[in-house]
């Protein structure tokens, strides 16, 4: 079954691609969506399926603790100096629309202490379905919802959906267990998204995360072109 179409065009990127000496700074990708739809688990897989071609660093968002980047570590999926945890103390939308200064620091602060970097991804803290990441601090986004949320998520639309550069839908296969209709889902993703594209993901296998990837090294060589 095909559900998802990821062969939409590159995402517009804002426009200063440079750093201030010059060079061509990290492409930054920032991934949002509800409370455990899988956000990290993406990441992860992101940087596992990534990591030996390209030179990564990871942003997370949490409002409180920094459980994300501390399981990032405990996964060792980057070495630790490529991880930061942002304490956002706030609604997580705050943090990565209306003040991105946190983030911004971070994300500097990595390409000073590890760079020159490829790619940087920046997780929210899981928020609503309004919830999108300010043009100043990402170039493209995606929005990541699962299947468990309800099937309905997609015809709800909101922000998150409709205007995410790539919107995921997470734990495919949890789908016959709590009756979500992947096709329906996949229609009404369209519907409400247009041109954009849809990937339809299970990360329970190390492959699953593949049409996200080939999303993001899509938007690499727009990037580098
Ligand atoms: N069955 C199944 N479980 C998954 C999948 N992806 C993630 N999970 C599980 O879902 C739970 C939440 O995943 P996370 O990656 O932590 O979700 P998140 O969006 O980062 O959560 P917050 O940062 O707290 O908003 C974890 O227990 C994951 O192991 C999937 O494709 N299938
Ligand atoms: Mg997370």
């Amino acid at each position: 079954m095909h559900l998802g179409h990821t062969h939409g065009g590159p995402a517009a990127v804002s426009a200063d691609a440079t750093r201030p000496d010059g060079a061509r700074r990290a492409l930054r990708i920032g991934l949002g969506g509800p409370v455990g739809s899988g956000k990290t688990a993406t990441v992860a897989a992101l940087c596992r399926e990534l990591r030996d071609r390209l030179s990564i660093a990871v942003v997370t968002n949490d409002i409180y603790t920094r459980e994300d980047a501390d399981f990032l570590l405990r996964q060792a999926v980057l070495p630790p100096e490529r991880i930061r945890a942002v304490e956002t103390g706030a609604c997580p939308h705050t943090a990565i629309r209306d003040d991105i200064s946190a983030n911004l620091e971070a994300v500097e602060d990595l390409e000073e202490a590890v760079g020159p970097l490829d790619l940087i991804l920046l997780e929210s803290g899981g928020d609503n379905l309004t919830a999108t990441f300010s043009k100043g601090l990402v170039d493209a986004q995606i929005f990541v919802i699962d299947v468990a949320g309800g099937d309905d998520i997609p015809r709800k639309g909101g922000p998150g959906v409709t205007t995410a550069d790539l919107l995921v839908v997470n734990k495919t296969d949890l789908a016959p267990h709590v009756g979500s209709d992947l096709e329906r889902m996949a229609l009404d993703a369209e519907k409400q998204r247009g041109h954009l594209p849809v990937a339809f993901t299970s990360l329970t296998s190390a492959e699953g995360v593949g049409p996200v990837a080939d999303w993001v090294r899509a938007q690499l060589a727009a990037w580098t072109a």
